[in-house]
């Protein structure tokens, strides 16, 4: 190790280090708290050629490095547990060009995705990519995990809004892909193997992002639901007659966490055991009047059972506060997360088959259901009793995520809707990707990366 550190001072002077104990634990980590962080320094490159020149001594010397963004992952993709370099992304953090013409910005991978989104608004546009870490998470940590967020039925995922990409493969080399073309059918798209790698092929180091026209005039309404079955059937109902902007749900059980670490009072007069909030374009009010004649059938029905209504910023703030809180309302009980996605017309009978285990393996855990619903992702969080040690607790949700994880497999569904594999999910891959897809994804690791040098161990074994 003390050679690595020695090739490293080498080469660059003291300015791109830091290596003290606070340092080490603070970059050596993201947001899980299930695997102690253990980085030998952590470097802080200045521009590309610092990135290529850093990828280049790793190849030499052979040592691992772990791209750091924002830190604010969640499968321990950006977790530095054996001895590696860490290379954070923190300096890289210039806005380098704004398109007027063509609506898009040209970003270094460090940028705070907040300053992106205020950007765009400064110029009457969105980038339409929105969650609740925006305001530390960095852009190119959420182009290689591919981040969602609560927009994602409407605008996709963030790979839709990349319209080029400027990386370091592990093999050290610079390659700019795609240009920011919106048409280009010259072969392989590569960018879009970057897109969701999970730092393990090279390092994001710029991007181009794409803007888009605001909607205008959002309305929102939250509703009171007595099931799940509820919820989706109201999904359904307002997805058959208009374009919704989003549409996300999440159980009774996450509102007390969320009041108590917000100070809000609750979301509706009486407490139900699941909500929804259904955002919408106004579109001169004609959306409003197909959506009150479709609640009024679905509170006939008591698929509904209450609303609140928000059309202005403050109240439609208030009413998202109670879905987007919800985990930094629950981070501090260190919950154990699960993102599970199957096909939209699966969640009910999924949904009901994973709550019956977890209740009867959990009979003491809370259990929180939220997520984006009409993306046919849920986010299970199971939060620890006080008759047990954290480490039990881990050692209990593994136990049961296998049971978990057998029946994502039967739907066919994802055991990382949008969180990543990282190390967290490693070990269940194969519910979700068959031995085949994990093959060929080995033979593009080793043709980027042969050396496995690039965040080794995250994902898979290469
Ligand atoms: C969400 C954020 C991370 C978490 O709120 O949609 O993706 O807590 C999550 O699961
Ligand atoms: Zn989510």
């Amino acid at each position: 190790m003390s050679s690595i550190l020695e090739i490293l001072k080498n080469n660059f002077d003291a300015s791109f280090f830091k290596t003290s104990k606070e340092d080490l634990l603070k970059y050596g980590k993201d947001w899980t708290n299930f695997i102690p962080p253990n980085p030998l320094i952590i470097i802080f490159p200045k521009t590309i050629f610092d990135v290529q020149k850093i990828v280049q001594l790793a190849n030499e010397h052979h040592f691992v490095l772990v791209p750091s963004g924002g830190r604010t992952g969640l499968s321990a993709g950006a977790v530095a547990a054996q001895n590696e370099v860490v290379v954070s992304m923190d300096k890289m953090d210039k806005i380098l060009s704004f398109n007027e013409l063509e609506q898009t910005i040209q970003v270094e991978a460090g940028v705070i995705t907040e300053n992106i989104k205020k950007i765009a608004e400064e110029n009457n546009l969105i980038f339409p990519i929105d969650f609740a870490s925006k305001g530390s998470s960095q852009i190119g940590g959420n182009i290689a995990t591919n981040a969602g967020g609560i927009q994602v039925v409407k605008y996709g995922l963030i790979r839709n809004w990349v319209t080029g990409l400027k990386v370091v493969t592990g093999r050290g080399e610079i390659l700019e892909l795609n240009q920011g073309l919106i048409k280009n059918a010259t072969g392989y798209d590569l960018r879009h193997l970057f897109i969701g790698s999970e730092g393990t092929l090279g390092f994001i180091v710029e991007a181009t992002l794409q803007f888009i026209s605001p909607p205008k005039n959002k309305q929102v309404i939250l509703f009171g639901h007595p099931n799940i079955e509820a919820v989706i059937k109201t999904m359904s109902t307002f997805r058959k007659k208009i374009d919704f902007l989003a549409f996300e749900f999440f159980s009774d059980s996450c509102v007390d966490y969320v009041m108590e670490h917000t100070q809000v009072d609750t979301p509706l007069p009486q407490r139900f055991p699941y909500y929804s909030i259904l955002e919408f374009e106004s579109n001169d009010g004609k959306n409003n009047d197909i959506v009150f004649q479709l609640y009024q059938e679905l509170y006939q029905e008591k698929i509904i059972l209450d609303d609140a209504f928000g059309s202005d910023s403050i109240s439609i703030k208030k009413i998202w506060g109670y879905r987007e809180n919800i985990s930094a309302s629950i981070s501090s009980f260190s919950p154990y997360k699960n993102d599970l996605s199957v096909t939209i017309s699966n969640i009910h009978l999924f949904l009901l088959e994973i709550e019956k285990v977890v209740v009867n393996h959990y009979p003491l855990f809370k259990i929180l259901w939220y997520g984006h619903i009409a993306d046919g992702n849920l986010h299970l969080n199971i939060i620890k009793s006080n008759d047990i040690s954290i480490s039990e607790f881990e050692k209990k949700c593994k136990e049961v995520n296998i049971l978990i994880f057998e029946i994502v497999q039967k739907y066919k569904g994802s055991i990382s809707a949008e969180h990543g594999v990282g190390l967290l999910k490693k070990s269940y891959l194969e519910y979700s990707k068959s031995q085949e897809e994990i093959f060929y994804m080995k033979m593009i690791k080793n043709i980027f990366d042969p050396n496995h040098i690039m965040n080794k161990g995250k994902i898979f074994d290469a």
